[in-house]
Parts: C-alpha cells; structure tokens; sequence
C-alpha cells in the first residue's frame, strides 16, 4: 500500500460517524430539497424569452448582470408562503428532512443576514424566511439542513480564479464574508441539523481547502453533532469530496447529483451518501417552460429512485421548486400525494432500512433490509410478464414467512430449491410492491428444505 500522504485539511474524521444524530441521518434516509429564490420569479424566461437551461441559472443564460438581477428583489412579494403549509407538504410527502436554499448562486439571502443588504429583509416579504422554515418543520419533526452556495455571483469580491494578487485579496474578503454568514446561520438558528454545501468546484475554491476544514470545525463547534457534505471540502492538494489519501472528508459522499450508483454497485454501501435528485431533467428552481415541464418525471420513477437508494445504503434528497408567489405547482403536489401515500403503508421498507446484505439486485426491483430487525425487504418495482417474482436467496439461508408490507397480510410463495424461491404476483397489483421477508440461517448439516415448486395448493 502506498504511504499516507501527511494532510493538515484532509479528512477530520475516519470512517462512518456514529453518533445519534448521524444515525438519525441515516435512518431518515428520505428528505426534501427546496430552491427557492429571486430566480423563482421569472421561472425561467426572461423579456418575453424562455431559456431552457435550469431556471436557478437565468442571469447566466439570459446574460443578466447581477444589478438588473438585484431589481427582482422589488418582486418578492410571495403572497402565497405559508411555512406551516410547506411543512405540512414535506410530511405528507414522508420526508424526515428538509434542506432549504439559505443563499444560492445568485447570492440573493433567505434570511436577513446582517452581512448584506441582498437579502429578504429588502423585499416587499420582508421577514426572515429561513427562520419560518426552521420554526415550521422543526416543529413537525422534520429535521432542517441549509443550503449554502459558496459560489456568489453578486459579491464583488467572489473569484472563479485566483490569477493576481488582487485577487487573491479580494477572495480572501470573500472567503471571510462566507465564513460570517455561516457563523451568523448557526448562531441565528441552532436547532439546523446540518449544512449543504454547493458551488464549490471553482480554481478559487480549491485553492482554500484549509478555509473548508476551517469552516467544517466551526460548524461543529457551534452545533454539535451538526452534519456537513462532502461537497464543502477540499484539502491542501484541492482534492475534492476526498482527501489526496482517499477519505471522505464532510460526513456524508454528496456528489450523486441528478444521477444514481448503478443498482449493483456494493462498492458504495461502504460510505454514508446522499443523492439529489430533480423532478424536471434539469431545473432545481420553479421552471415554468413547456419544454421544461415536458421533463418531468412520473412520481414512480422517483419513488423508484428511492428505493434503489436505499437498497445501495444512501439517502434520497427529493428536489422542489416552489414558485415565486411561494405556492406548489401541481406537479409537484402529484410527487408529494403518490410518494405520501406508498410511504405511509410501506415506510417500513425504507425508514432504518439499508442494503440487503447477500441479496444480489434482482431485475424486477430491490432489496432492503433493517439493520435492527434483521427484516428483509423484496420491493417490487417491475412485475414480470409472467406475473413470476424469483428470489434467489443468500447461501444457507431460508425465508421462513413472508408478508405484505402495505396490508401485514401472509403471502404465499413456492420454494423452488435450494436457494429459489418464487412469488406469483398479480399483474394489476398496485407498484412498488413491498414484501417483508423473515429470514433464517440454515445450517448445511441439517435438512434441506422441502421443494414445493408449486403455488397451487398453498
Ligand atoms: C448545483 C447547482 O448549480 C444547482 O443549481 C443546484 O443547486 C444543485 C443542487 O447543485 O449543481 C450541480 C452541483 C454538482 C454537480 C453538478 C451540478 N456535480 O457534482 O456534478
């Protein structure tokens, strides 16, 4: 094995966290992502021209200065937000937690950061949206991370690039304003559960790993136990996400974005992840475009996303944009109604649930498991045509009962041999279809199990 490379700002901690409120993390495993900002407003056109590019990126495509930009701020009026509604929203929709755009890209700030005037406090809202929000889901149960984009496009001192010493000055204010306003976030609101790091992939950025390891340590301090991305990081090297050694620095692989690991793919149950994932194909704030809205995916295949996130030991973070006047487009309520309700009666295949340990993915689903029970999950996602579900056991085990996630109700299935066995499924049954599975070692000195290759008569 090659030597460990000596880091100052590498990794701060080895392997998993395991710690109550990591756990609870873990155990969450679904949340609900929020953008919401001035971009919201124009929703993804601009003078009469609609851009289909993600909406959260309209100055870049529309070629808006941060000035003209800055002019939305007279529009936020957002007669419609209820936080109690939205938190009422991300309940029905299951999710445990919620990460909330603090400040995106464009610098615009949730909260009336007393480090800048670009924030709500200047628009016709008013208020402090981001403390309503903690207040709100916090209140319900539902744990809250912020959002917190490093990248600034209205701060004059913000650098994609260090090529001068001027600039390097001038990011180093920078670097020290970003630092205050997370103070100020963890100070102001002690009841986060974590930040969410973003716009951390520029030269300027990775030149300053030591500022991320600072920053990761102040957090830390200010909220113990609180749970950082890996996204936030860099080290002395500008490795990102992981160390120059390897490690995964944050407390959680945050770089599946608008993608999954292959079904397959044991390799990353090794680590603590979390996947964010959007509804349209590309476009985290409120897009109103037809082409956009042709996008959008059916509530199943993001209810099978997570379920295939789970299956490989991550969290799914579900993304959602509400509009300007602070309101959900139906679309979005369809996610929250389809997903709410799956959850509600088959929660027990995804809460506390990770990957299935010797289970190899079968096409027509998933597995999952409880790590405490012990209780295996087969999560039916694609029912054959046949109507035959085959599972092929792990070596020298048995499945003793099997059950119905949604109703509790015995389920019959055949055993086929040794390490078959085979559920004959209703074709019009309602998708995914989660079954409990008890599970037992069997020792090879023992009886095999009889062969019962039939349903009929069972
Ligand atoms: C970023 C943002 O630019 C975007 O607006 C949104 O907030 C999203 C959650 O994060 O977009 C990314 C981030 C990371 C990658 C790509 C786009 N990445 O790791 O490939």
């Amino acid at each position: 094995m090659a030597e460990a490379i000596p880091l100052m700002y590498g990794a701060q901690s080895e392997g998993r966290r395991d710690d109550e409120t990591m756990r609870r993390f873990r155990h969450d495993r679904f949340g609900q992502f929020i953008h919401w900002g001035l971009y919201s407003i124009p929703a993804g056109s601009w003078n009469g021209v609609t851009y289909d590019y993600a909406a959260e990126f309209l100055p870049q495509s529309a070629g808006i200065g941060p000035a003209r930009w800055a002019g939305l701020v007279d529009d936020f009026a957002a007669p419609e937000f209820d936080p109690e509604a939205w938190a009422s929203l991300a309940a029905d929709l299951g999710a445990r937690y919620v990460t909330v755009t603090a400040k995106h890209h464009d610098g615009f700030c949730l909260w009336p950061s007393s480090l800048t005037d670009f924030t709500v406090a200047a628009t016709p809202r008013g208020r402090d949206v981001i403390g309503e929000l903690v207040h709100a889901y916090t209140a319900r149960g539902i744990a809250v991370h912020l959002y917190y984009s490093v990248l600034d496009w209205h701060h004059p001192d913000w650098r994609y690039a260090i090529s001068s010493s001027q600039d390097e000055e001038a990011f180093d204010r920078y670097l020290s304003y970003a630092g205050e306003q997370l103070r100020e976030l963890a100070t102001r609101y002690p009841n986060v559960r974590g930040f969410w790091f973003d716009g951390t992939w520029d030269e300027s950025v990775k030149a300053n790993g030591r500022w991320s390891w600072e920053i990761e340590c102040m957090l830390k301090r200010l909220i113990p136990g609180a749970i950082v991305n890996s996204r936030l990081r860099a080290d002395e090297h500008g490795a990102r996400h992981r160390d120059s050694n390897g490690a995964l620095m944050g407390d959680y692989f945050s770089g599946f974005e608008r993608r999954l690991p292959d079904p397959w793919d044991r390799t990353v149950t090794a680590e603590d992840w979390e996947a964010c994932v959007t509804i349209p194909q590309n476009s985290w704030g409120y897009h109103a475009g037809a082409e956009v809205a042709r996008t959008h995916k059916h509530p199943l295949e993001l209810l099978e996303q997570l379920v295939q996130a789970v299956s490989l030991g991550g969290n799914l973070l579900l993304n959602f944009g509400p509009r300007g006047d602070g309101s959900f487009a139906p679309f979005e309520k369809d996610v929250v109604h389809t997903l709410g309700a799956w959850l509600e009666t088959n929660g027990a295949c995804i809460y506390g649930c990770g990957p299935a340990d010797g289970w190899d993915y079968p096409g027509w689903g998933y597995y999952t498991a409880d790590a405490e029970t012990g209780a295996v999950y087969a999560v039916v996602t694609r029912i054959p045509v046949s109507g035959a579900i085959a599972l092929q056991l792990p070596e020298r085990t048995r499945v003793r009962n099997a059950t119905a996630v949604a109703t509790g109700r015995p389920v019959p299935f055949a055993v086929r041999d040794d390490r078959t066995v085979r559920f004959e499924v209703d074709r019009a049954s309602v998708i995914p279809l989660a079954f409990a599975l008890e599970v037992e070692q069997r020792d090879d000195t023992a009886e095999q199990p009889e062969v019962n290759p039939d349903l009929a008569g069972i």
